[in-house]
Formats: C-alpha cells, sequence, structure tokens
C-alpha cells in the first residue's frame, strides 16, 4: 500500500504466514543455488491464528540501506535475501522498459517502476515477528521467508513467480505459500546425477509446490501440538549446512534419495486418499525416523533428538499401543517434538499427557513446559 512519509511516497506489504512442518523430511540439495531438494518432501502448514509469522517490508525513500529486524533485533541479512533483494531490483528495472500504455485500463496494476521512477534506489526494510521460538528448529525460517517473499510480489506486481522466491529463500519456505498438506517436487531421479545448465533451468521450472488436495479432510480429524523442550536454545548446525554434510558422509541417505522416500510419498498418497488416518500417521512417525537415522549416520553425526525427544517417542508408542496410531510425531532438526492427535481422542491424550510425569518417574522424564496448541491452516494471510 502507498502511504506519504516526508512528503515522498513510500510503499509497504505485510503478510502473516505459518510454519509448514515436514512430515516427509526434505533433507539435501541437488542444486544448492537455485534451491531443488535431492527428494521430493511433504509439509503440514500450521494454523497462522495460533502460530505465526508477521512480516512487514517497507521501500524507504530516506536511505538505500538495506534492514532486517526479527523480534525488534537488527539481524544479519544473509546472502539469499541479498540474492531475493537483488531480484526485487532487477523486476523494477526490467519493469521500467514495459510500453506504459500497457496499463492505461488499470493503472492499479501499472509496475513499481513506473509509478515511482527511482524506486530502485529506496532502502527495503523488513520487520519479522515470530509468535515462536526463532531458529531451534520450529520452522520459523519457512514462515519468514515466505512471507518476504509474498510482501517482495506483492509490491512488485510483475508475474515473478511467488513459489520460486519462496524456494530461493528457504526450500521448506514455499510449502508454506498453500494450506492443508503440500507437495514440493524434489529433482527427477533420472537426473540425480546430471548438473549441467539445461538441466538444471528444467527442474528449477518444475520443482515448486503445490496442495495436496486429498489432504483436506485431515484438517478436520486432527489436533497438532508441539511440544518445546525448553532447554534447548539455538540449534548446534544450521539445517543447510547439516543437509549438506548428510549427503556427504551418510550412505543411508543414498539409499532414502534413491529409494525410501518415494516410497512413504507414494504409500502416504495413497493413505489420504483412501482417508486412512491410522496409516498416515504411521507414514509420518516412520519417515522422521528414517530422516533421524541418516541425521546419526552422519559423519560426524547431527544429533537433533534428544533425551526430550526420546521419551516424547516412548510416550507416543505407550498411548498408540491399543489404539494403533492415534497419535503421530515429527521431529525436524531440533528436539522439540510436533504431535497430530486424532480429535476423537484428544481429550483423553490430554489427559495422559498431564499425567505422562508419573509414566516415566524412573528415567527422570522431563514435562514439557511450553506446549503450542494449534491445527491444520489453509494458508497466509494477506494483512494488507
Ligand atoms: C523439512 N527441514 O522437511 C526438513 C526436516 C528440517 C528438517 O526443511 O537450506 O530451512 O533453507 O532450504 O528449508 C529445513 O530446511 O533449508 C527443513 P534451506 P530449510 O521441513
Amino acid at each position: 500500500m502507498f502511504t506519504q512519509l516526508n512528503k515522498k511516497l513510500t510503499l509497504s506489504s505485510s503478510f502473516k504466514t505459518a510454519p509448514n512442518i515436514g512430515l516427509i523430511k526434505y533433507w539435501g540439495k541437488w542444486n544448492e543455488r537455485e534451491i531443488i531438494p535431492l527428494n521430493t518432501n511433504i509439509g503440514v502448514t500450521l494454523n497462522p491464528k495460533d502460530i505465526f509469522t508477521t512480516t512487514t517490508l517497507t521501500l524507504n525513500p530516506d536511505t538505500d540501506k538495506n534492514q532486517l529486524l526479527i523480534n525488534g533485533k537488527d539481524f544479519h541479512i544473509s546472502s539469499r535475501i541479498e540474492r531475493l533483494f537483488g531480484i526485487f531490483r532487477e523486476q523494477i528495472l526490467q519493469s521500467k522498459q514495459f510500453a506504459s500504455n500497457k496499463y492505461k485500463n488499470s493503472p492499479s496494476d501499472k509496475p513499481l517502476g513506473q509509478v515511482i521512477p527511482d524506486i530502485e534506489k529506496y532502502g527495503i526494510r523488513v520487520e519479522s515477528n515470530n509468535s515462536f521460538p526463532t531458529g531451534s528448529g520450529l520452522a520459523s525460517s519457512s514462515s519468514g521467508l515466505s512471507a518476504l517473499a509474498l510482501c517482495l510480489q506483492d509490491i512488485l506486481k510483475t508475474d515473478i513467480d511467488v513459489r520460486y522466491l519462496s524456494r530461493i529463500g528457504s526450500g521448506s519456505a514455499c510449502r508454506c505459500l498453500y494450506g492443508n498438506l503440500v507437495l514440493f517436487p524434489g529433482v527427477q531421479l533420472q537426473n540425480l546425477d546430471k548438473s549441467d545448465p539445461e538441466t538444471i533451468s528444467l527442474e528449477s521450472k518444475r520443482c515448486l509446490p503445490y496442495e495436496i488436495q486429498s489432504s483436506k479432510w485431515l484438517k478436520d480429524k486432527v489436533s497438532i501440538v508441539i511440544l518445546t523442550d525448553t532447554h534447548q536454545g539455538q540449534k548446534d548446525v544450521l539445517s543447510k549446512d547439516g543437509m549438506k554434510l548428510t549427503w556427504e558422509t551418510s550412505k543411508l541417505i543414498q539409499g532414502r534419495v534413491r529409494q525410501y522416500v518415494e516410497q512413504h510419498i507414494n504409500e502416504l498418497q495413497l493413505a489420504l486418499e483412501k482417508q486412512d488416518f491410522n496409516k498416515v500417521m504411521e507414514i509420518i512417525i516412520k519417515d522422521s525416523n528414517q530422516f533421524h537415522a541418516t541425521c546419526m549416520d552422519t559423519y560426524p553425526p547431527l544429533l537433533y533428538l534428544n533425551d526430550f525427544s526420546r521419551q516424547v517417542i516412548k510416550m507416543v508408542h505407550i498411548f498408540n499401543r491399543n489404539a494403533k496410531h492415534i497419535v503421530g510425531y515429527t521431529f525436524d532438526a531440533g528436539a522439540h517434538a510436533v504431535l497430530l492427535i486424532h480429535n476423537d481422542e484428544l481429550q483423553s491424550f490430554k489427559k495422559f499427557l498431564s499425567e505422562a510425569e508419573n509414566l516415566f518417574t524412573k528415567s527422570k522424564y522431563i514435562i514439557p513446559s511450553q506446549q503450542f496448541w494449534t491445527s491444520i491452516g489453509e494458508g497466509p494471510i494477506n494483512l494488507n
């Protein structure tokens, strides 16, 4: 939206997004620059009413400096964000070359470069606030970078693909652009060992996310709780470094990328079509465990799970013992647990959770002191 600042026009845009949590995990890049995953992955978008990032992007005529604030503190602008800003400015310069009479009938859609002549010189200020712990394995980069991409595209009004902008900000971010379960295609197996520019360009155009339509029924069936390990701070090894190390050193990841993930993807899609809750949870659990097995097989090992996580795993399997897969769990690159619970058993699970301390007194079970309850969300909210 346009506002007046010091008698000059300024522009801003705001979006609210929720993190998308990997259910069939993305771990490894086929192409680092274009952020093309080694394996197709599926994630669930959380409900932005409960857990969210709010991002406002403002173009400031009074400076040519860029600024990134996260939760009120100045943050280093990473090379990826610099690249997004570079693309943004490039798009503005290109749009200046369009014939201006193209927009005669719809002046509100006029590209930015034609509305404000020297807009490419304005400083870009990004202010982002998270309602949950940042950088600790709760997919804060996914919600943050998707919101940033949405703001950039909203201001640009060119036909640059927001799925692409999001993806090159952070792989998992492009999954936040949709609600429900979202599939982000990885490189095709037949191209896995290629690296020529033509194949990269082909895969870059193909590897864009989409919502899995057959997943919509799950929204009414499931509640989600994030159990955070309050002892855990920022993660030791960033996902982007961890996934590179896994690909370089683990033998298990070869089997996962070349065979096992595809099996999980196919099984999950079939279970979603059949609306088989039990099977969906079973696959989610197994994929999380397999992902962490490849982390353990990395050298030196990536120890994202800790005693807290393992106790949650035990607890869920105890609860599920008689009732099959009423609760599913998944762990990202961190110790926090994300649990998916069938709504029919929600009350009994809450009771079980509150009593779990007694079950584990002998093993010094650490009761999670922070719980974030949410549900499956429907995608970003435009705050403009
Ligand atoms: C996922 N994770 O599927 C997996 C599971 C973490 C564990 O996607 O380098 O922050 O920005 O593309 O998206 C974390 O990776 O990595 C991630 P980049 P990203 O959710």
